[in-house]
C-alpha cells in the first residue's frame, strides 16, 4: 500500500532521489515524512518541486466538481488571481482573509469584510483569521460546521495563503494530534490533498495552492523572498513625495512617482526604502518598467509585495521584474 507523506501530502518513494516524495530506502519503513519536507521543516532548506502548476489546478478542478463546503484562503498580499477561482466556485464556500495579525491593529476589521461582500456576493461568509495569534479560529469552526455539507471540507486558496497553517492551528486546538503539516514562506510547500480528521463530524482538506504568475515571489531568489516575507504587523510607511522622485526597494525595483503627492505604503517592514531623484534616461536592467494611474480613492498594489495608498491622484512608474501584476483596486482599508 502507497503511503503519504504527513508533510505535504505526496506519495512517498525511495526509487528517484530527484523526484517529490523521496526517502532513503533504509528508511522507508520507519518513516512518514519525504526528505524535501524534513530538511525543509528542520534546516530551512527549500528544493524547488517539479510539480507543475496544471497539477495543482486539476487537484482544484476536481475539488471544484464536487458538492462539498470550501473554504477559500486569501493573503491580502497576493490576491491577484482571486476573481478567477471565485469565478469557478459553484459550491458553497466560506472566505477567509488570512494573516489578519499582519495588517495594522488601527484598521477597521468590519470595513474589510463589507469590501469583499460587496465584490464577492457568492460567498456563503466571510471571515478574517490570524493562525499566528489563534484569532477566530473558534468562529471559524462554528462557520464550518454550520455550512458543511458532509463531514469533508475543503480548504483552498493561493500558495502562501495560508492554509497549512490554519490546519496546524485546528489540530492544535482541537484535536490530540501531535504531527503537523509542513508549513514555509516559499511557494509549493503542500504538493498533494493531506486529509486531517479535526472531530468525527469534522475532516479538513489541506490542498496544493495555486501559484499566481503576476506574484512577485515567483520572481525572486529564495534568499530575497524570505527576507521580504511579512512576519509581524506592518508600521506603513508614510511619504510626502514630490515630482520626480523614486522610492527604491534594494533587490527588488523603484517605484518613481510623477507628481506631488502623500502616499503610504503597506510593506514588509524588514524592506529598506530610500528615497532618490531619477533619471528619465536611465534604463534599469532587468526590471520592467509599468506607467500607471492611481486615483484618489484608489490602491495601487504590486502583488505579492506591497500596496499603496495615495492622497490624490498619483502618476507612478513601476519597475519591478518582469511579469509581476501591478494594478489599481478600490481602496481597501
Ligand atoms: N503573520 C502570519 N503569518 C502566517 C499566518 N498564517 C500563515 N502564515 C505564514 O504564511 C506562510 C505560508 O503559510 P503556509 O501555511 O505554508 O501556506 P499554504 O497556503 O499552505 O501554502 P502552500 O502549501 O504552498 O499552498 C508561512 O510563512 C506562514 O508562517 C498568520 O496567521 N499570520
Ligand atoms: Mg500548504
Amino acid at each position: 500500500m502507497s503511503k503519504k507523506c504527513i508533510g505535504c501530502g505526496i506519495e512517498l518513494q525511495c526509487n528517484d532521489p530527484y523526484e517529490d516524495g523521496y526517502v532513503n530506502p533504509e528508511m522507508f519503513e520507519n518513516t512518514i515524512m519525504c526528505r524535501r519536507c524534513f530538511r525543509l521543516k528542520h534546516y530551512g532548506e527549500y528544493k524547488v518541486t517539479n510539480k507543475s502548476n496544471s497539477f495543482y489546478k486539476g487537484i482544484i478542478k476536481e475539488i471544484f466538481r464536487m458538492d462539498e463546503l470550501v473554504v477559500h484562503i486569501v493573503d491580502i498580499f497576493n490576491m491577484g488571481n482571486m476573481n478567477d477561482i471565485y469565478s469557478k466556485i459553484y459550491s458553497k464556500a466560506i472566505l477567509v482573509i488570512s494573516k489578519i495579525d499582519i495588517l495594522p491593529k488601527s484598521i477597521n476589521e468590519d470595513k474589510l469584510i463589507e469590501y469583499f461582500k460587496k465584490k464577492y456576493p457568492k460567498y456563503v461568509d466571510i471571515i478574517a483569521i490570524s493562525s499566528d495569534k489563534n484569532y477566530h479560529m473558534d468562529e471559524l469552526l462554528m462557520l464550518m460546521m454550520k455550512h458543511k455539507n458532509s463531514n469533508e471540507v475543503y480548504i483552498l486558496g493561493n500558495t502562501n495563503a495560508g492554509k497549512s497553517t490554519f490546519i496546524n492551528k485546528m489540530i492544535k486546538n482541537y484535536t490530540d494530534r501531535n504531527t503537523f503539516i509542513v508549513t514555509s514562506c516559499m511557494p509549493s510547500t503542500t504538493l498533494n490533498v493531506i486529509s486531517i480528521k479535526i472531530n468525527n463530524d469534522l475532516t479538513l482538506l489541506d490542498t496544493p495552492g495555486i501559484v499566481y504568475s503576476g506574484d512577485l515571489i515567483t520572481k525572486l531568489p529564495e534568499e530575497v523572498v524570505k527576507h521580504i516575507n511579512i512576519k509581524h504587523e506592518i508600521n506603513p510607511r508614510i511619504y510626502q513625495v514630490k515630482e520626480k522622485e523614486a522610492l527604491v526597494l534594494n533587490d527588488i525595483g523603484r517605484i518613481h512617482i510623477l507628481n506631488d503627492s502623500n502616499i503610504s505604503i503597506y510593506i514588509s517592514n524588514n524592506i529598506d526604502i530610500d528615497k532618490a531623484n531619477f533619471d528619465n534616461n536611465l534604463k534599469y536592467k532587468d526590471l520592467e518598467r509599468t506607467k500607471i494611474k492611481v486615483l484618489e480613492g484608489q490602491d495601487l498594489v504590486i502583488e505579492g509585495l506591497c500596496f499603496i495608498k495615495v492622497s490624490n491622484d498619483t502618476m507612478f512608474e513601476v519597475y519591478m521584474p518582469e511579469g509581476v501584476d501591478i494594478h489599481t483596486r478600490d481602496r481597501l482599508i
